[in-house]
């Protein structure tokens, strides 16, 4: 008799929740995500950037900004990090006018947050190299306030859930299998 024989239905079923557990977690990064963005250069400029996957691989940038006037400040997408940013953009936004720009770039959200991103702006057209806000665009860090993103936490708590579930099931079904060896009914 062979103990270890293919997995019953019920087992399959648990390693497919698994499968279907992974999706879940990735769609847990469609939601809006809202970054601040921080001073530089003593500019007295600060705000958020919050982006929204649009689907159809768009995602929408908005940037609220306080202390910026009314502008307008150049504003892009750039390679790099706040710290270390490559100088030629890779998306341009709208320029921030009385402190706000909206704009629907050419990407996913999760392709910006696969590669390695910075948000920011410039002090004017005529004066580019002084930066005057930034944010990296990263999943985790640099969000304003202290609360969790609940959003986040729902999806990561599905996720959670099915993949005890499909453990759960794989534990079932083999199992049932151990049991269906020992009875008398199947013999081998
Ligand atoms: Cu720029």
């Amino acid at each position: 008799m062979t103990r270890l024989h293919m997995p019953t239905g019920i087992a399959l079923a648990g390693l497919l929740l698994l499968v279907a557990a992974l999706p879940a977690t990735a769609l847990a990064q469609a939601q809006p995500l809202t970054l601040t963005m921080n001073a530089q250069n003593n500019s007295g400029i600060s705000g958020t950037a919050t982006f929204t996957d649009m689907g159809n691989g768009q995602t929408r940038v908005v940037i609220q900004a306080t202390g910026a006037g009314a502008g307008p400040e150049p504003a892009h997408i750039h390679p790099g990090s706040c710290d270390q940013l490559d100088p030629t953009p890779a998306y341009t936004l709208s320029s921030v006018v009385n402190g706000s720009s909206t704009t629907n770039v050419d990407t996913s959200l999760q392709q910006l947050l696969d590669g390695h991103y910075a948000v920011h702006m410039h002090k004017s057209q005529d004066e580019l190299t002084v930066y005057v806000a930034c944010a990296d665009i990263v999943q985790s860090a640099n969000r304003p306030g202290a609360l969790p993103n609940t959003g986040n936490l729902g999806d990561d708590w599905t996720g959670a859930v099915a993949i005890v579930a499909g453990l759960g099931l794989v534990g079932l079904g083999v199992g049932l299998r151990r049991r269906a060896l020992r009875s008398p009914s199947s013999s081998s």
